[in-house]
């Protein structure tokens, strides 16, 4: 036999043998797959499978991405395929791809969608360690898709958004303890968010902002952009300053974790306190600690419907790269996490986590895990709280 048909003949008999069906023995104590019912009403992982491992009718990581998996439902349809209503709910994820109001790195239109990317393992089965809750057992949560943008003129880009907003929250929500649904934005840059409080305003009226970030947002448009042109000045960094001249916010609100400079340290901060916010610097965590930043936001707002907006540079690039005007010396993970959890019972009449630039991740996609994360967090607050809306 020549070598050649030498390695053939092995080969052939190498196929023969991996054709034989493989069958593992059963495991002691576990005969069905992991992550199936453990039986007794005890819950399982999730992993997608009940007792047959052929029904796959609640798989965990298959079908489209939604966030954490949850049942996306078509929120700014007018009526069902079939001509019925649109199913109702209590809290509305939103993407919202908007990104031409940046200063800086563009991307942001990508976050709704890196978002999702990142809560892939987000879902119904998770139990928090720290706290024991599931977020999603009370309220109903879906996923409304993003809200369809253009992408060449950002004045109807954002007059589609303030309709999206509109339409998502005018809808009856799905329990009797909450009765309107509220709404988290996946950004998108942060001018998005004043497309939000547009729509707070009609259910809520005028509400306290808690707004971690680096920069303070309420930068006047004569300072940026508007020296440019009228359009020019409706930007991710003078947003803050729009929402309070259209009557939008309290002045009970406040930014945390602010470190990026000012223009004009005169002028800008005194126009921030006359736009209704306090500062928490970044660095004041070393000396005072999570707590005492939870208890001062809470101070802060208390008695009042509360925003809550999460630009995603408010971390560190360290645990945030992904985002278009990255500030050093930020927040961790953890530390963020512990103050949004400590917000526990405070009034949120809705949120967002924006400016999140999916290009600039690594691929270990260390933003977009938190930004999921932060939406996690955000959901749960809502369900500790149900609300009734102050107007209509
Ligand atoms: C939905 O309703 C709006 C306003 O009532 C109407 O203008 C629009 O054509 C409707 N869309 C569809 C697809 O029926
Ligand atoms: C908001 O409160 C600050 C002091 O905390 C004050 O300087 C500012 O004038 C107030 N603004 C309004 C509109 O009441
Ligand atoms: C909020 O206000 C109420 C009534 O004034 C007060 O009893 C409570 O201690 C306040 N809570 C915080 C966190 O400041
Ligand atoms: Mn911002």
């Amino acid at each position: 036999m020549s070598p050649q048909k030498a390695l053939l003949t092995a080969a052939a008999l190498l196929t023969a043998a991996n054709a034989r069906e493989i069958t593992f023995p059963p495991v002691s104590g576990v005969q069905q797959p992991v992550g199936a019912s453990y039986g007794n009403g005890v819950g399982n992982m999730g992993f997608g499978f009940g007792d047959d491992p052929l029904d796959l009718s609640n798989s965990q990581f298959a079908g489209l991405t939604t966030y954490a998996n949850l049942p996306y439902v078509h929120c700014l349809a007018n009526t069902t395929a079939t001509g019925g209503e649109v199913e109702s709910y209590d809290i509305a994820i939103l993407g919202a791809p908007f990104d031409t109001g940046v200063t800086a790195r563009p991307g942001a239109r990508y976050g709704p969608i890196g978002i999702r990317q990142g809560s892939r393992r987000i879902g119904p089965f998770a139990y928090n360690i720290y706290t024991g809750k599931n977020a999603f057992s009370t309220l109903k949560v879906v996923d409304c898709g993003d809200a369809p943008l253009t992408v060449l003129d950002n004045t109807i880009a954002l007059a589609q958004l303030d309709k999206a907003h509109r339409v998502v929250s005018a809808r009856k929500a799905d329990s009797d303890v909450a009765s309107v649904p509220r709404i988290i934005t996946l950004g998108g840059d942060h001018t998005t968010t004043l497309s939000a409080l547009r729509s707070t305003v009609d259910h809520w009226g005028a509400v306290s902002v808690i707004h971690f970030d680096s920069h303070i947002d309420t930068w006047d448009p004569k300072v940026l952009g508007g020296g440019v042109s009228h359009y020019a000045g409706v930007n991710h960094g003078t947003f803050l300053h729009l929402a309070h001249e259209e009557g939008l916010l309290l002045n009970s609100s406040i930014h945390a974790g602010i470190r990026a400079p000012v223009g004009n340290k005169h002028y800008d901060l005194r126009h921030d306190k006359a736009c209704g916010f306090d500062i928490i610097k970044a660095r004041d965590i070393d000396r005072f600690g999570t707590q005492k930043i939870i208890d001062h936001l809470l101070e802060r707002t208390n008695g009042t419907s509360v925003y809550i907006s999460v630009d995603i540079d408010v971390l560190d690039p360290a645990f945030a790269p992904a985002t278009g005007t990255a500030e050093v010396g930020g927040w961790s993970t953890r530390e963020l996490l512990t103050i949004l959890d400590g917000l526990s019972g405070i009034h949120i009449i809705g949120g967002d986590v924006v400016e999140v630039a999916p290009i600039y991740d690594n691929p270990g996609e260390t933003t977009t895990l938190a930004a999921a994360e932060v939406v996690h967090s955000l959901i749960q607050l809502m369900a500790d709280t149900p609300v009734k809306p102050t107007k209509n």
